[in-house]
């Protein structure tokens, strides 16, 4: 027989894995009587310049214009960092998520990824476009969503994905190695991606206490937890830096 003791455990569980469940789904309203967030994310010391990519493959097509890696874009003027995703981690109500009113695209021309990172709604169509004439292959490095690794030969011209989870996505093209970019899955509209200045802005935010995080692809991630009132602008912001290397443990001959 069980005791009492067991079948209030057991309830507390079920309870406890309903809300958890209910409390991760995001709700839409229709005011928010919101305020907004906005700011700027810098960098701290000397950035290092973009270095110029060997293109060594397909060079006809890939090769007609320099090319400089983007994973670390400075602004000369005001130190801002470009392609930060900041975003609000532990919202739960507020504006619509809506669908992009034009198909959003990821374009390869030139063996290049365009944009280098993009945001798009979770269930959203986003066109993946060869207009080469080469064979590219997209690859996605994803956990929440199954990742995929399709060629798209030159005749195929456009593919066309979708995902159902929230997830900054890594593609990569597996035919041309210095081609990379990342699809940022949002399930909420509370998303921004920084601009050339390292400025951002949040709109129509409702008024509360949130966790704001700033993500970047080579500095890593911060939070900061701000609050916002309505009809009010929030100013966040933030300064990151270059992450700390781990020092490398000297292998032993036998270990090489
Ligand atoms: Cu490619």
């Amino acid at each position: 027989m069980r005791s009492n003791f067991s079948k209030t455990f057991w309830v507390g569980i079920v309870g406890i894995m309903v809300f958890a469940t209910q409390s991760r789904a995001y709700e839409a309203v229709e005011d928010t009587k919101g305020g907004s967030i906005s700011g700027t994310v810098t960098f701290v010391g000397s950035p290092p310049a973009p270095q110029k990519i060997n293109i060594d493959k397909d060079v006809e097509i890939c090769g007609t214009h320099e090319k400089f890696t983007e994973y670390l874009l400075v602004s000369k003027k005001n130190k801002g960092i470009q392609n930060v995703v900041v975003s609000i981690t532990n919202i739960e109500k507020g504006k619509a998520l809506v669908m992009p009113e034009e198909t959003l695209q990821l374009n390869q021309k030139g063996c290049w990824f365009n944009p280098h990172i993009q945001i798009i709604p979770v269930e959203a169509t986003l066109e993946i476009l060869n207009p080469d004439g080469i064979m590219h292959n997209i690859h996605t490095l994803s956990i929440e969503n199954p990742s995929f690794n399709k060629a798209q030969p030159k005749f195929k011209k456009k593919m066309k994905v979708t995902f159902e989870f929230a997830e900054i996505i890594k593609v990569k093209c597996d035919a041309h190695n210095w081609m990379g970019g990342w699809i940022v899955v949002a399930e909420h509209p509370y998303y921004a991606l920084s601009d050339e200045t390292g400025s951002f802005a949040i709109k129509d935010v409702p008024p509360g206490e949130y966790t704001l995080e700033y993500w970047h692809e080579t500095l890593g991630k911060q939070t900061q937890v701000i609050t916002v009132k309505a009809g009010a602008e929030t100013q966040a912001d933030i300064a990151m830096k270059p992450k700390v290397k781990e020092k490398k443990i000297k292998k032993t001959p036998e270990e090489k």
